[in-house]
């Protein structure tokens, strides 16, 4: 008898705990706008999704993300500024267009920085990525995560890149940024900033002649249609980073704060192994819908990271020289230096 009693009331304990808990998550109906430049069916779409997923899963649905793609909402800068107004609440986009909000994002877009993912892994996600990531603070902006673009290589309607002087006079689009521009002039090319929503229809009417991306978005973005040679530069690693509006941020309560926080870093880790299977296979790909690829001999590799040394030095006083040191000292740490 004893024994059943007791039973019972744990039952009835437990039965009525459960709804308790889940009230006990502070957590209220709300719709995101998460806005990003790339089509859904890119690598940037299905991480989209996927985050969507997790906010939902992670707050019995009471947080829904509504993804909006191809620049819909507009370029990576008009988002950057809806989400500091507070008109738009997150949003993922390239690191090198931040550069004007805070310029410590230049960092990332320092020519052959990371020789490789591991490497970028390790500063992103680290320290130094954190370090950088919480000064968008106090611009309006918290950072939750880095995706990966990749590496980036330069396509062209007009010859293959075999060499610095093949980028005389080649209109080369490149982002919203200083370092950008600086490096590309320097390697020859014409440089013309333009936001990526603009690209394609750019590389169609030849307004520009080439540009540079990973080939994901090479691929998903079918510039192979409008672009003839691709050249294996890997000039930088660029990452992407999600940033949510930090006015609509601090009135959410601690849950909610943390199903996001969550919820990114579940989409951070779909997003790196996706973007890399899909990586190791897009140079197939790009070949078999016609573009002929060419890589640089080494030499010509080494030229070009010595002219962009130049820039090297003008990163580090933009982004001061403590952090550029700090960022030498790790990469030589993790090269085992
Ligand atoms: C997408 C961009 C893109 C970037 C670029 O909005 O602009 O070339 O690589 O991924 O952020």
């Amino acid at each position: 008898m004893n024994f059943i009693r007791r039973t019972l009331l744990a039952a009835a304990c437990v039965a009525s705990l459960a709804p308790a808990l889940a009230q006990a998550q502070d957590i209220k109906p709300r719709l995101i706008r998460f806005g990003y430049g790339l089509n859904e069916q890119s690598n940037q779409g299905r991480a989209a999704k996927v985050f969507a997923d997790e906010v939902a899963k992670r707050s019995g649905g009471k947080m829904k993300v509504r993804a909006i793609g191809a620049a819909a909402l507009g370029p990576d800068t008009q988002m950057q500024q809806a989400l500091i107004g507070g008109a738009q609440e997150m949003m993922v986009g390239s690191t090198a267009t931040l550069v004007g909000i805070t310029k410590e994002m230049a960092l990332w877009d320092t020519p052959f920085l990371f020789n490789n993912v591991k490497e970028a892994d390790a500063v992103l996600d680290g320290p130094i990525g954190r370090k950088v990531m919480d000064k968008l603070e106090e611009k309006g902006l918290v950072g939750l995560v880095y995706w990966e673009n990749g590496f980036r290589n330069l396509t062209n309607s007009k010859r293959p890149v075999a060499k610095m002087e093949d980028l005389n006079g080649v209109k080369l689009r490149v982002m919203q940024n200083n370092v950008y521009l600086d490096s590309f002039k320097l390697l020859g090319a014409n440089a013309v900033p333009l936001p990526f929503s603009e690209l394609f229809s750019a590389l169609e009417t030849n307004t520009v002649d080439g540009q540079e991306n990973p080939y994901n978005t090479i691929l998903s973005s079918k510039f192979y249609e409008v672009q003839k040679y691709l050249s294996i530069t890997n000039h930088v690693y660029s990452p992407w980073i999600v940033t949510v509006s930090k006015k609509w941020w601090d009135g959410l309560s601690k849950d909610e704060q943390k199903v996001l926080r969550d919820a990114a870093i579940a989409s951070r880790d779909f997003e790196r192994k996706d973007t890399r299977e899909e990586a190791a296979k897009a140079l197939a790909d790009l070949k078999a819908k016609g573009m002929q690829i060419n890589e640089l001999p080494p030499a010509e590799a080494a030229r070009m990271r010595d002219k962009l040394t130049r820039v090297n030095a003008s990163i580090g006083t933009t982004v001061g020289m403590d952090l550029w040191n700090e960022t030498q000292a790790e990469l030589a740490k993790l090269r085992g230096g």
